[in-house]
C-alpha cells in the first residue's frame, strides 16, 4: 500500500537542518514576484495568462482601422478581466505599510526560559519578514502622520511561523478587544464626511478617548515624537502584551519582547513632519529602501524583559493589561538576538501587500496570556486575512508559507496551490500502514496548563483601573523638549476639534496626570478656566520611580550614521571644501544628497561637473537631518531671491538643525535666520577650512541643537 506523502509517520517532526543560513522556502522558485512569471525582457513576446503568445498588444481586434470593436477579441477581454480585479480590500487598520525581508540570529542561548527553536542556540539564524506601517490612515496616506507605527515581524522557524505583531509604543488605547471596532470607528474619516485622512486630530477620536480613561496613558505617547519617528529604523518594537515563555520541562515564565533600534532612536518634528508629508509623502518607505539597497541593514535587538508570578503579585498593575508596561529600570532586558533586514522586496503586492500576519502563530517554547486584547486578536487576524486575501489558503502565498514541512489533511477551497496528496484526506487512517488509531505527537505545541476557575462575567478585573499613574510617569521621564512637544501636540489636535466640552474632557484628565502639562495645555487652547479633574477611579500610585528608556532624546545615538545631509551648491562653490564635507560625512557613515538650483547641477570653482540630486525645491530641507550651503559669491545674488532657498535655511533653522554655510553665504544665512551674528549659534558654523567642516560634522553628530531658541 502507497504511503500517503503528506502523513506523519512518527513522532519527529521532520524538519529541515537550519544550522548555519536560513532555511529555503518550499516555494523559492516563486518566491519574489508572480508565480511563474518570469520578468520580460525587450525581445520576449507578451502572452495572456493562459500562455497564449500575443501579436499586438496596442490594438483591440477592429473591422479596419477605424471599425467597430470585436467581442471575440480574448487577448483584450483578458487584460481587461485582470486589471479590473487588481485591488484587493485594503488591511482595516495598518493599511500603509511598508515591508523587507531579512533575518534573526540567536546572540544567546535561551533554552533554560524557552524551548522556541529561534532562540535555543548562539548564532542559529531564522529567516523574516517584517512590515512596518501606520494605523489610521489608508493606503495611499502620506507617511509621517502623527500615529502609532506597526511593527511585524514573521519568523519562518523550524517548528512553524511565529508572528510577533507589535507597535512602536509599548502600550495600547484599550484593554479589551471588545473596544478594538469602536476605538478604530473613532480615529478613521468620520463617517458622514469621510474626512480627515490619516489623523488623530478631530472630534470623533477625542470624543471616544475622552470618554475612556483608559486611553490617557495611550495618549501621551502618541503625543510625543514617538508618533512621529524619523526613520522605520530608529524606532523601537513592543510586542505590547505580556507573553508566556515555556521551557523544555514545561516550566513558564511571562515575558515581554522588545526590539531595539541599533540606529538609535530619531523622530522629527511635528512642523517637520507635516512638511515632509508635503514634499515627500514616501519619506520612510524610500528610507527603508535606500538603507536595505545601500548596504546599510537596518537592524533592531531583540530583548527579552522576562519576570515570574511573584513580579507580577508585587507589581501595582496588571501584567495583562495592555494600557501598562514594565520599566527596563525595574526588569532589566536579556538581549537575546538581532534582526538584520538585508533584502528588499521584488514586488510591492506579492510580498508586503500579501503578507499575513496573525497573533495567534506562535511556536513550541511560547504561549498567550489571558490578556484580553491579545486573546481578541487572536480571532481578528485570522479573520481579516479570509476577507482580506479572498479564502483560506493565504498560507500558500509564498511570503505567507511556512518555511518547514506541513502535513494536514485540509484541502481545496479558493487559490489551493497545495492539497495533500494520496488517498488519505483524514485522520486516523489505514493508508499509512499503521492502523494504531488517533496519533499524538510529544514534540507538538502543547498550552501551558495554567489552572483557571472562575464564573462566567462580563467585567475587568480591578487590577485593571489606575489609568493615570504611569502616564504621569511617562510625563516625567521626558526632557524639557519633550514635555513641550507633548503639550503642543494635545494643543494641535484639540485645536482641530470642534466641540468645546471635548477638548475641556481631555484637560480635564491632564489634570490627574500633570498640573503642569494641563495647564499648558489649557493655555495653549485659550481655555480660561479649568475643569475639575475626572475622578480617578483608583487610587493612583504616586511613587513610580522616573525610567531613561522612555525619552527619545535620553536615547539620542549621537552620531550620523545612516544619517542625511543635504548640501546645497551653487556654480563657483569652493570644490575643496565640497570634497572635504563628503569625506567626513561619508567617515562618519552619512549619506548626502546634493542640492542644486537646477537639476543638471552646477559647475564648482575648479570647473569639475556636480550633477544634482535634488533641485531645490524638490529636496526642502524637512528631508535631511542636518544641511550645509556652499554657495559662490556670484550666486548668493540669486539665492536671495529664491523661495525654496530661504525656506531651506529658515526652516532648517526652525527645526533646531545643524547648518554648516561656505563664508560667502554667511550674510544670506545669518539675514534669513535673522539670528543676528550666525557664530552666536554653536550649531551654525561657517566652513572656511579643513577645520571648520571636521567640527561641523562631529558636533553635527548631536543631530539637534535644541537650546536654539
Ligand atoms: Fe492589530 C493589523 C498591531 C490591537 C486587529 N495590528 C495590525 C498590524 C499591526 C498590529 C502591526 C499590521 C500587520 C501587518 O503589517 O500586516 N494591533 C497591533 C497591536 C495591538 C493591536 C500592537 C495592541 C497591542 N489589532 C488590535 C486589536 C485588534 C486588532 C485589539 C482586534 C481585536 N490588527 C487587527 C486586524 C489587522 C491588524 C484587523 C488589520 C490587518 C491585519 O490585521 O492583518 O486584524
Amino acid at each position: 500500500m502507497k504511503k500517503p506523502e503528506n502523513f506523519v509517520a512518527t513522532n519527529q517532526a521532520k524538519v529541515p537542518d537550519q544550522a548555519s543560513e536560513p532555511q529555503g522556502c518550499p516555494f523559492k522558485h516563486l518566491m519574489g514576484g508572480v508565480m511563474h512569471q518570469k520578468a520580460h525582457g525587450s525581445g520576449d513576446s507578451l502572452t495572456t495568462p493562459q500562455g497564449l503568445p500575443i501579436s499586438d498588444d496596442q490594438n483591440q481586434l477592429k473591422v479596419g482601422a477605424s471599425g467597430p470593436s470585436l467581442l471575440e477579441d480574448m487577448n483584450f477581454r483578458e487584460k481587461m478581466f485582470k486589471f479590473d480585479h487588481e485591488r484587493i480590500p485594503e488591511r482595516v487598520v495598518h493599511a500603509r505599510g511598508y515591508g523587507a525581508r531579512g533575518y534573526f540570529e540567536c546572540l544567546d542561548d535561551c533554552s533554560d526560559i524557552t524551548m522556541a527553536s529561534v532562540l535555543g542556540e548562539v548564532g542559529k539564524k531564522t529567516e523574516a519578514f517584517v512590515r512596518f506601517s501606520t494605523v489610521a490612515g489608508s493606503k495611499g496616506s502620506p507617511d509621517l502622520a502623527r500615529d502609532v507605527r506597526g511593527f511585524a515581524v514573521k519568523l519562518y522557524s523550524e517548528t512553524g511561523n511565529w508572528d510577533i505583531v507589535g507597535n512602536n509604543i509599548p502600550v495600547f488605547f484599550i484593554q479589551d478587544a471588545m473596544k478594538f471596532p469602536d476605538l478604530i470607528h473613532s480615529a478613521k474619516p468620520e463617517p458622514h464626511t469621510g474626512f480627515p485622512q490619516a489623523q488623530t486630530a478631530h472630534d470623533n477620536f477625542w470624543d471616544f478617548v475622552s470618554l475612556m480613561p483608559e486611553s490617557t496613558h495611550m495618549l501621551m505617547w502618541i503625543m510625543s515624537d514617538r508618533a512621529i519617528p524619523r526613520s522605520f529604523r530608529t524606532m523601537e518594537g513592543f510586542g505590547v502584551h505580556t507573553f508566556r515563555l515555556v521551557n523544555r520541562d514545561g516550566a513558564s515564565k511571562f515575558v515581554k519582547f522588545h526590539w531595539k533600534p541599533k540606529a538609535g532612536l530619531q523622530s522629527v518634528t511635528w512642523n517637520e513632519a507635516v512638511k515632509i508629508n508635503g514634499a515627500d509623502p514616501d519619506f520612510h518607505r524610500r528610507d527603508l529602501r535606500n538603507a536595505i539597497e545601500m548596504g546599510d541593514f537596518p537592524e533592531w535587538e531583540l530583548g527579552l524583559q522576562v519576570f515570574d508570578e511573584d513580579f507580577a503579585a508585587e507589581f501595582p498593575f496588571s501584567i495583562l493589561d495592555s494600557t501598562k508596561l514594565i520599566p527596563e529600570e525595574l526588569v532589566p532586558i536579556r538581549t537575546v538576538g538581532r534582526l538584520v533586514l538585508d533584502q528588499n522586496v521584488d514586488n510591492f503586492f506579492a510580498e508586503t501587500e500579501q503578507v499575513a500576519f496573525c497573533t495567534q502563530n506562535i511556536i513550541p517554547g511560547i504561549d498567550f496570556t489571558n490578556d484580553p486584547l491579545l486573546q481578541g486578536r487572536n480571532f481578528s487576524y485570522l479573520d481579516t486575512q479570509l476577507k482580506r486575501l479572498g479564502g483560506p489558503n493565504f498560507t500558500h502565498i509564498p511570503v505567507n508559507a511556512p518555511r518547514c514541512p506541513v502535513r494536514h489533511f485540509m484541502q481545496d477551497g479558493h487559490g489551493t496551490m497545495k492539497n495533500p496528496s494520496g488517498r488519505a484526506n483524514y485522520e486516523p487512517n489505514s493508508w499509512s500502514g499503521d492502523q494504531t488509531g488517533p496519533r499524538e505527537w510529544s514534540g507538538g505545541f502543547k498550552s501551558f496548563p495554567a489552572y483557571e476557575e472562575g464564573e462566567k462575567v462580563r467585567a475587568r478585573a480591578e487590577t485593571f483601573s489606575d489609568h493615570y499613574s504611569q502616564a504621569n510617569q511617562f510625563y516625567r521621564s521626558q526632557t524639557k523638549v519633550e514635555q513641550q512637544h507633548i503639550a503642543d501636540a494635545f494643543v494641535f489636535e484639540l485645536s482641530k476639534v470642534e466641540t468645546p466640552a471635548i477638548r475641556e474632557r481631555i484637560v480635564s484628565h491632564l489634570l490627574n496626570v500633570s498640573d503642569e502639562l494641563a495647564r499648558a495645555v489649557a493655555e495653549g487652547l485659550g481655555l480660561e478656566v479649568l475643569p475639575e479633574a475626572a475622578p480617578p477611579a483608583r487610587e493612583p500610585v504616586t511613587d513610580l520611580q522616573t525610567s531613561d528608556a522612555l525619552s527619545i532624546l535620553k536615547n539620542c545615538p549621537n552620531s550620523l550614521k545612516g544619517r542625511k545631509c543635504g548640501i546645497l551648491l551653487t556654480n563657483g562653490a569652493d570644490q575643496k571644501l565640497v570634497e572635504t564635507l563628503e569625506k567626513a560625512l561619508k567617515a562618519e557613515g552619512a549619506t548626502m544628497e546634493i542640492v542644486t538650483p537646477k537639476i543638471f547641477g552646477v559647475t564648482l570653482s575648479d570647473g569639475s561637473k556636480r550633477r544634482g540630486d535634488q533641485k531645490i525645491d524638490g529636496g526642502p530641507s524637512v528631508l535631511y537631518d542636518v544641511i550645509a550651503v556652499l554657495a559662490s559669491d556670484e550666486a548668493v545674488e540669486s539665492l536671495k531671491s529664491m523661495p525654496a532657498f530661504r525656506d531651506f535655511v529658515a526652516d532648517a533653522f526652525a527645526h533646531k538643525k545643524y547648518i554648516g554655510f561656505s563664508p560667502e553665504a554667511a550674510g544670506l544665512v545669518s539675514e534669513i535666520t535673522r539670528a543676528g551674528d550666525p557664530a552666536s549659534d554653536e550649531a551654525m558654523i561657517e566652513l572656511s577650512e579643513e577645520k571648520d567642516v571636521l567640527s561641523f560634522v562631529e558636533s553635527s553628530k548631536a543631530l539637534r541643537f535644541w537650546a536654539r531658541k
